[in-house]
């Protein structure tokens, strides 16, 4: 079994390219709920959906989120009422969110929601949503503390970021399946999501980090990182408010411990030496996947690299 753990776009693009290079083998994906909110008296869990989405064939594939075709009916109905419709959700995505808030509503998990929903959408992976507790990422700026999407989507990512916390995190647990699956891993991949805001907050579930690094499957961290700018969304604009270098090394930094390989884009193939010195075995290779055969390709290095790594995370750091 192959263990990937997610936040949204980015990490849901390698998950699908393990899917496909892999069909007969059982796929699990741990996503990170931090960035869940409520909208319209709706529950939204944008990283799940993403995930959801993206292994059903159906993701946007221009944002890489929400429905490829989906209309915007609903919230141009909304808009006219008056609200702001500052979070885009189309008509079909939006039928998504009123039976996850009916189920929920009704004290359905979110862990067994989601397996109802991939059921039916045909999915195979196990998408487990990282705990079914709620966990809240705040975002601490100059204007106040922030919900994740006010911060992310509202405010444009504007605001200066000194710090974020996963409100609950520490109260959490992980969701059913999570701990398992963690133990029978025959590989575990930290796909390229965001260090901080994606892949922290499932680390910051009791239980889940202390798994990883018992896991006696190879862990191998894939970095969103490249040439020094995120692929995607805040990556390289927080971890440099937050005075952190901005590279796939740093990346590989904060996985210290956690991983026993580093995947990095063959632009940052000077860094190789550099990760290597953390104790972790690198490998450059085309990392940015702008084709559903870039995802199987960069996933298929994965799991050759994967192969050739030596698990033993207690190494030796510089
Ligand atoms: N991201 C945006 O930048 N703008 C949006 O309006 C937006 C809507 C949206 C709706 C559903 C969904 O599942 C995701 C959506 N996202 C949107 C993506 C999301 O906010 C972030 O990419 C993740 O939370 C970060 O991983």
């Amino acid at each position: 079994m192959i263990v990937g753990l997610a936040g949204g776009v980015g990490g849901a693009k390698l998950l699908q390219g393990l899917a496909l290079a892999l069909p007969d083998v059982a796929l699990t994906a741990i996503v990170n709920t931090a960035d869940d909110f409520e909208l319209y008296g709706l529950h939204i869990s944008p990283d799940l959906d993403t995930v959801l989405y993206t292994l059903a064939g159906l993701a946007n594939p221009t944002t890489g989120w929400g429905i490829a075709g989906d209309t915007r009916v609903t919230l141009d109905a909304i808009a006219r009422l008056g609200r702001d419709p500052w979070f885009i959700l189309g008509d079909q995505d939006l039928a998504t969110h009123i039976l996850r808030s009916e189920r929920l509503k009704a004290g359905t998990p979110l862990s067994a929601i989601m397996a109802e929903f991939a059921s039916a959408l045909g999915v195979s992976t196990t998408i487990l949503p990282m705990t079914d507790d709620t966990v809240a990422t705040m975002v601490d700026t100059p204007a106040g503390r922030l919900e994740f999407q006010e911060y992310f989507v509202h405010r444009h990512q504007e605001d200066d970021v000194l710090g974020v916390e996963f409100v609950g995190g520490a109260d959490s647990s992980p969701a059913p399946g999570v701990l398992d699956a963690i133990a029978a891993a025959e590989l575990l991949v930290l796909c390229p999501s965001n260090p901080i805001v994606s892949i922290g907050p499932i680390l910051a579930v009791p239980g889940i980090r202390e798994a990883i690094e018992r896991a006696s499957a190879p862990v191998v961290a894939v970095s969103p990182i490249v040439g020094g700018k995120a692929l995607k969304g805040s990556a390289g604009k927080m971890m440099r408010e937050l005075g952190k270098e901005v590279s796939a090394r740093a990346v590989a930094g904060e996985y210290l411990r956690l991983i026993d390989g580093f995947v990095l884009d063959q632009v940052d193939a000077h860094l190789l030496q550099s990760v290597s010195s953390l104790g972790v075995r690198a490998l450059a290779t085309p990392a940015v996947m702008r084709t559903v055969d870039d995802r199987v390709a960069l996933a298929r290095t994965v799991l050759d690299f994967a192969r050739t790594v030596r698990t033993g995370r207690a190494l030796e750091v510089e």
